[in-house]
């Protein structure tokens, strides 16, 4: 019988020898899985990234005739870019940039734009195949939405892609009001089944222009040393006192570059497992352009303006220009903690950068052990809610 042979004795004998042997185990997979980094050079080509499938357009786009609904409200707002840096300046529903927008292709879209701001104020619907009268463009059949009141815009989603809003049109301070943050990304997905691989992640992040104090401007420049960012800046001694060429702010004025409304380490990471195949969309709002470059891998353009490429392009720096949007993707087979910064190297000491993390390794590519806990980052608050694919 079972208990003639197992006493309570033997069973926690067995039981401590099993916890040992899973122990070891375990350690056997880290060491495995270290094994394995080490030995997988799959990064040193793009063989695997150009066999990837590119996405494709629907061929014929129906009504879903389903409704989503949103308000955006435009309102004065501080809000912050980094810890102890924060502008005075505007946002939709209380955050910049505003909430992201996602609907389907062929859904009916209202939204609802409150105007609690002291000027008139009117939302474009940046590369959308929108009405003429929807286009939020303030002019004689669409005069601006004066403080204190509002405006319904209607109209189907069309082709899926990423897209922007932002306020527009004469009667509008329409750069001023972008510049102090009242902007936000559109995502429409695909209806039926997408072509293109199956994403583990999909990330999207809208790069702004900002003018801060000059005392907030060399903050910023000074977290951005830290982080790998020196430009010419260059530490002085163990106090760590800076000295060298600080960038100064260019002819729009702007001496920051807000992504996703935060700049340098407080951008959230860009967290990806090894082996997955990563989207990240980008979309640029600011008035310059932006040349972001991905240490380590390269990454395939997958479609700009929202428009699918039949033929990705493979490349390590991105060229957004003013109003663009482009999807890139990439598969994360190179460990480790990667720059994704702007090259205008300016625009990086001026807060252009974030990481690419990989879950469980270091900075050095190796594979972090139990003790060395997953890092400090929040985790993926830039990832989009409600992915599909
Ligand atoms: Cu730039």
């Amino acid at each position: 019988m079972y208990s003639t042979f197992f006493g309570k004795k033997s069973l926690f004998v067995i039981g401590a020898a099993a916890v040992i042997a899973l122990s070891i185990l375990g350690l056997t997979a880290l060491i495995l899985q270290g094994a394995e980094a080490a030995t997988d050079r799959s990064y040193l080509s793009t063989k695997n990234l150009r066999a990837l499938p590119a996405l494709s357009a629907t061929k014929d786009i129906r009504a879903t005739n389903k409704v989503k609904e949103f308000t955006l409200t435009a309102a004065s707002a501080r809000w912050t870019l980094a810890e102890g840096i924060a502008i005075d300046g505007m946002a939709f529903n209380e955050q910049s940039p505003g909430p992201t927008l996602r609907v389907t292709e062929g859904d009916t879209v209202r939204v609802t734009l409150v105007n609690r701001l002291s000027e008139p104020t009117s939302v474009h619907w940046h590369g959308l195949h929108v009405p003429n009268a929807m286009d939020g463009v303030s002019s004689s059949i669409l005069p601006p939405i004066q403080p204190g009141s509002s405006k319904t815009y209607e109209f189907m989603a069309s082709h899926a892609g990423t897209f922007m809003y932002h306020p527009h049109g004469p009667g509008v301070n329409d750069v001023g009001q972008i510049d102090r943050g009242l902007y936000g990304l559109f995502i429409i997905d695909p209806q039926g089944k997408p072509g293109g691989p199956k994403y583990a992640r999909d990330y999207a992040f809208i790069i702004g222009g900002a003018t801060l104090s000059d005392e907030a401007a060399m903050t910023v420049q000074m977290d951005m040393h830290q982080m790998g960012m020196s430009g010419g800046m260059m530490m002085q001694g163990r106090m760590g006192g800076m000295s060298g060429e600080m960038a100064h702010a260019d002819a729009m004025g702007y001496n920051a570059w807000p992504v996703n409304g935060r700049v340098g380490e407080a951008i959230p990471t860009i967290l990806v497992k090894q082996g997955e195949i990563v989207r990240i969309r980008l979309a640029n709002i600011s008035n310059a352009n932006h040349h972001m470059h991905l240490h380590g891998q390269d990454v395939r353009v997958i479609a700009i303006d929202g428009e699918p490429l039949g033929n990705p392009m493979l490349m390590n720096t991105v060229n957004l220009a003013p109003g663009q949007t482009i999807d890139v993707d990439f598969i994360a087979n190179n460990p480790g903690v990667w720059l994704f910064h702007c090259h205008e190297l300016h625009h990086a000491m001026q807060g252009l950068a974030l990481t690419v993390q990989y879950e469980g390794f270091t900075t050095d590519g190796q594979p972090m052990t139990p003790q060395m806990g997953q890092g400090n980052r929040q985790e993926m608050p830039a990832q989009m809610p409600g992915m599909k694919h």
